[in-house]
C-alpha cells in the first residue's frame, strides 16, 4: 500500500494496535472493566449453573455408558468410562457461554482432551465436520476443526467432583470457545462426515458456527 495517508513514525505503532483490535474486533486492552472484557458481546455473567436441555435427563449406568467415535475416521471406537481413563487425564479451566446471555466464568472440567482422542481414531482427509448425538437424542454440528482446540473436551468432572445427571453425566463434550449449545450432554457418538448437517437447534435457526466472540447466535 503506497498511496494510503502519511503516518509519522511515533504514530506507526499506535495505528499498529488499533488495526490489531480491529480485526480481533476487541475492546482496546486496559480500558474499562477487566471483567467485561471476560464476557462476549451481549453476555451477563451468572454465579450458579443453568441447567437447560429438552427436558429427558437420560439416566445412565457409568458402566453401561458407551461413547461410540465412527463415521469417517481409519479406526472406529466405541469407549467406555475405562477406556476413557486408560486416555491421560485433561484439565482445563474455561468459560461457559449460553446463547440465552448467561456466562459462567472459570469452571474447572476433566476429562479426555478431545485432540487426544481424535489421534486414536484417526479422522480421514474428507472428513471435515462431525454431529454430535446425546442418548437424549439431542444432535448439534460442528466443524471437526473445533475438537482440536486446545481446550475442548469430553468432560467426566467439573470441580473435582463426577459430572451430574442434570449436566450431562456420565459424560459430555464441552468445546469452550463456542456456545454451549453445542456442547453435547450424555454424548452417545462424534461422527465424522464430509458435508455439514444441520443439528437440533441449527435446524431451529440457531447459527452454524456458533463463535460467542462474534455474537453467532442466530443464522
Ligand atoms: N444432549 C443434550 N445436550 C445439550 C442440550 C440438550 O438438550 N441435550 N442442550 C444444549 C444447550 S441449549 C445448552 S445451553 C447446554 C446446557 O448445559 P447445562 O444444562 O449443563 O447448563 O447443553 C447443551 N447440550
Ligand atoms: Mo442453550
Amino acid at each position: 500500500m503506497t498511496d494510503g495517508p502519511f503516518i509519522p513514525p511515533e504514530r506507526a505503532k499506535l495505528v499498529e494496535r488499533k488495526t490489531a483490535w480491529a480485526r480481533e474486533r476487541r475492546a482496546p486492552a486496559g480500558r474499562g472493566d477487566p471483567m467485561a472484557r471476560r464476557l462476549p458481546p451481549g453476555q451477563h455473567r451468572v454465579r450458579d449453573w443453568p441447567v437447560l436441555d429438552l427436558g429427558a435427563h437420560p439416566n445412565l449406568n457409568p458402566k453401561d455408558w458407551r461413547l461410540s467415535v465412527e463415521g469417517l475416521v481409519a479406526t472406529p471406537t466405541v469407549y467406555s468410562l475405562a477406556d476413557l481413563a486408560a486416555i491421560p487425564p485433561f484439565e482445563v479451566t474455561a468459560d461457559i457461554h449460553c446463547v440465552t446471555a448467561w456466562s459462567r466464568l472459570d469452571n474447572r472440567w476433566r476429562g479426555v482432551a478431545t485432540r487426544d482422542l481424535i489421534a486414536e481414531v484417526r479422522p480421514l482427509d474428507e472428513a471435515r465436520f462431525v454431529i454430535l448425538k446425546g442418548y437424549d437424542g439431542y444432535t448439534t454440528n460442528l466443524s471437526a476443526d473445533w475438537l482440536h482446540e486446545p481446550d475442548s473436551l469430553i468432560a467426566t468432572h467439573w470441580e473435582g467432583k463426577p459430572l451430574t445427571r442434570e449436566h450431562g453425566g456420565p459424560a459430555r463434550l464441552v468445546v469452550p470457545a463456542l456456545y454451549f449449545w453445542k456442547s453435547a450432554k450424555w454424548i452417545r457418538s462424534i461422527r465424522f462426515v464430509a458435508r455439514d448437517v444441520k443439528g437440533f437447534w441449527e435446524a431451529r435457526g440457531y447459527h452454524d458456527v456458533g463463535d460467542p466472540w462474534k455474537e453467532q447466535r442466530y443464522g
